[in-house]
């Protein structure tokens, strides 16, 4: 499989990092297979999205270094055995794999540990990533001689984040290209949502628009009537009349990069009122945070404008009290909203969290906050045209958290516990598009897909039925 883009793509990716970077040996380490439940037996094989970024090799066992003195990469790896190729085909070689990634010098792998023994003894910086894989730490350690993994190079990592988030326009027609596919998974979604049948029933409907074209989940897809838990992947409940059904799930594109798309249907095909009140206030919020976005504007306002909106309306419902910018401070809101409004997309469906979320999502100017819910923030730093971002308000109805909050007498002041007792059971709505910073603003990206409350009814009520 050739890499995406033209060989000069990565070559001036990495050149830019090496610029960036100023000097010593950069490690870029790809990914080796995963045993899933045996030697033989991996998980897909998934690369590196750093590696990927730097050099597009979707190939297990390869790591580069990169020069940051005089700009020279090498690739790392071992020529396929014959062995290799009775069992998976025939391989290119690996000058062909370095030729397609626009590198010109390669060496086996074996030779890894004395080139960077020959820097470290120059007196030159060996510039490593996070080591979020134990196995990566662990042949890190080894080729460098250390007892323990290296600590991260903070310049590199400010680099390759300062890269990659800023997406090039052949980048955003990537994300393009998953929003596509994400839009046809919804609309098989909502085509599949009716009383009856299993949440996995719904989830496999969509998974087969992507299986088809050869894509696969860019992160563990949702799919439930019980929406109010945030991260649910258990997809075997029953769908019923009066059940939301929230279907949260990306793809991949060609070249690996991600969507993220969330709609949240009525599974009798009409919101009953109550509902319907509480969609379209997350509806409004995703729209009023959508507005916010522009270049200087940082997320952690994009998200301190969906939660005024959804605490305006949580007030309007009685669920709340008082000011909803003062609840908003006071934290009282994180009752319904719990988490962040969003967050970067790219190779990865959260974008270079692998380098540490707080490293991506937040700088010298933006500190994350320790309050319950901001702290769930995954992006609060300023934003730039090129930016691509999830945006994601939703309203959760969670009752251990309401159970405990009210046993707590937490936010008092704020939460009106008699009222919200009578929403116990109203779930989790959750609404979500990516978007484009501009120059001027935002440019939410991808097809449309059915959100307004009529729009999502009259989608659920074409299902065959
Ligand atoms: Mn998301």
């Amino acid at each position: 499989m050739t890499p995406p883009f033209p060989p000069a793509t990565y070559a001036r990716r990495r050149e830019a990092l090496a610029r960036d970077v100023g000097t010593g040996l950069i490690v870029l380490t790809g990914h080796g297979e995963s045993p899933m439940d045996g030697p033989h037996n991996p998980f897909p094989f998934r690369q590196d999205p750093t590696f990927l970024y730097a050099l597009g090799l979707d190939a297990p066992d390869l790591v580069a270094t990169v020069d940051a003195d005089d700009g020279r990469t090498v690739l790392y790896g071992r020529e396929p055995s014959l062995d290799d190729v009775v069992w998976t085909g025939p391989q290119p070689s690996l000058a062909e794999r370095a030729a397609s990634a626009g590198v010109a010098h390669t060496a086996p792998l074996a030779d890894l540990p004395d080139a960077l023994a020959a820097a470290r003894r120059g007196g030159r910086p060996v510039h490593t990533l996070p080591a979020y894989r134990a196995e990566t730490g662990r042949d890190l350690r080894q080729w460098l001689g250390l007892s323990t993994a290296p600590a991260p190079s903070e310049a590199l990592v400010q680099a390759v984040v300062a890269l990659r988030e800023v997406k090039a326009p052949e980048e955003v027609a990537e994300i393009e290209d998953a929003l596509d596919l994400s839009a046809e998974m919804h609309r098989a979604a909502f085509r599949a949502t009716r009383p009856g049948r299993l949440e996995r029933d719904v989830l496999s409907e969509a998974e087969a628009v992507m299986r088809v074209r050869g894509r696969r989940f860019s992160f563990p897809p949702i799919c439930t009537v019980h929406g109010e838990t945030l991260h649910n992947h258990d997809a075997s409940g029953r769908l019923r009349n009066g059940d939301l059904l929230l279907h949260d799930s990306g793809t991949t594109s060609p070249g690996h990069y991600a969507s993220d798309v969330t709609r949240t249907a009525p599974v009798s095909g009409r919101f009953s009122e109550r509902q319907r009140a509480l969609y379209d206030l997350v509806l409004a919020a995703q729209t009023d945070a959508l507005d916010a976005l522009a270049p200087g504007t940082r997320f952690l306002d994009v998200h301190r404008t969906a939660c005024r909106t959804l605490a305006a309306g949580l007030r309007d419902l009685g669920l709340l009290r008082g000011d909803p910018e003062e609840a908003v401070a006071a934290g009282a809101h994180a009752l319904f909203f719990p988490c962040g409004t969003g967050h970067f997309v790219g190779l990865e469906a959260h974008d270079m969290e692998a380098l540490g979320e707080d490293r991506v999502g937040y700088d010298a100017s933006v500190r994350r906050s320790d309050q319950f819910g901001l702290r769930s923030l995954r992006l609060g730093r300023g934003l730039r045209p090129g930016h691509v971002v999830a945006v994601e308000p939703g309203l959760y109805f969670i009752p251990a958290l309401i159970d405990r909050w009210r046993a707590e007498r937490r936010h008092e002041a704020f939460v009106d516990y008699d009222a919200v007792g009578a929403y116990r059971d109203a779930a989790g709505i959750r609404i979500e598009d990516v978007a484009l910073v501009t120059d001027d603003g935002h440019r939410v990206r991808g097809p449309p897909i059915p959100k307004t409350a009529a729009d999502v009814e009259r989608a659920v009520a074409e299902a065959d039925r």
